[in-house]
């Protein structure tokens, strides 16, 4: 579904977009064959290998494998490394939609308590470390984080990545906080919800994102900007 969203989203933009799909039982050498005849075609800006993979596959070689020119989703070292100097071509989609919501939302960053909770490679670090690049104070907060409630209750601004439904209520949040919710899970009756208990901590918030319709919209969106600045490169 979230191809799809993606292969849609490139239609209004008036992108051309291929879909490759394979069995599961998949060679990697039959990936990385695929890669390198988009990393050569004159046609192709963008390359996007959506994850997760399967176990067999090992998803750093596969990623490594992308030309860091094409990569729109900003998962190579060479664009992860400009991401920490702060001198980059391409801004990893969520992190980079998360942004812009806070932007165009009119909240300022600089100097604020920002709180991320989880550090993955996809969300939690990038986002860590977009926020330090708008001047916020930032700490990020893991599963083997101690006295987590204490950590999120100080933050002005708490994005939250960790694929575990409803995992924030109310009592981790400070009165007026900036809420954002990364996750993409399902509750106990299967219904999408995000890592947020949205209609607790909406009580307290001052702005709040809902799943769907809040970050996962903008992932997208950033995604379509990377790629038409792909085709600049
Ligand atoms: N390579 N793999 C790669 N890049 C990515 O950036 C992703 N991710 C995650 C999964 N794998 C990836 C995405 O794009 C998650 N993700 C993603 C993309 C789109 C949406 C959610 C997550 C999305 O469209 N969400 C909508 C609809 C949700 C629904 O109705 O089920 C929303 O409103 O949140």
């Amino acid at each position: 579904m979230y191809v799809n969203n993606k292969k849609k989203a490139c239609e209004y933009c008036n992108i051309h977009s291929e879909e490759y799909t394979f069995d599961e039982n998949v060679k990697e050498e039959a990936l990385l064959e695929l890669i390198d005849c988009l990393n050569a075609s004159k046609s192709i800006h963008g390359i996007l290998v959506q994850l997760p993979l399967p176990k067999h596959i090992d998803e750093k070689k596969i990623i490594n494998a992308i030309s860091e020119k094409k990569d729109v989703d900003a998962f190579t070292p060479a664009n992860v490394g400009k991401i920490m100097i702060g001198d980059y071509d391409f801004l990893p989609c969520t992190p980079a939609g998360v942004m812009e919501l806070i932007k165009e939302s009119g909240i300022d960053v600089k100097g604020k308590e920002c709180v991320v909770v989880g550090r993955s490679n996809i969300v939690g670090k990038p986002q860590a470390m977009l926020l330090l690049h708008s001047h916020g104070t930032v700490t990020i907060c893991h599963s083997k984080t101690e006295n987590l409630k204490e950590v999120t209750k100080r933050a002005d601004i708490l994005v939250v990545a960790i694929g575990k439904a409803k995992f924030i209520t109310a009592d981790m949040v400070k009165k007026g906080a900036v809420v954002i919710d990364v996750g993409m899970d399902r509750d106990e009756e299967g219904k999408l919800c995000g890592d947020v208990d949205f209609e607790s901590v909406k009580g307290v918030a001052g702005a709040i994102t809902p799943v769907p319709g809040g970050v996962g919209p903008m992932t997208i969106a950033m995604l379509m900007k990377n790629t038409i600045k792909a085709a600049a490169l």
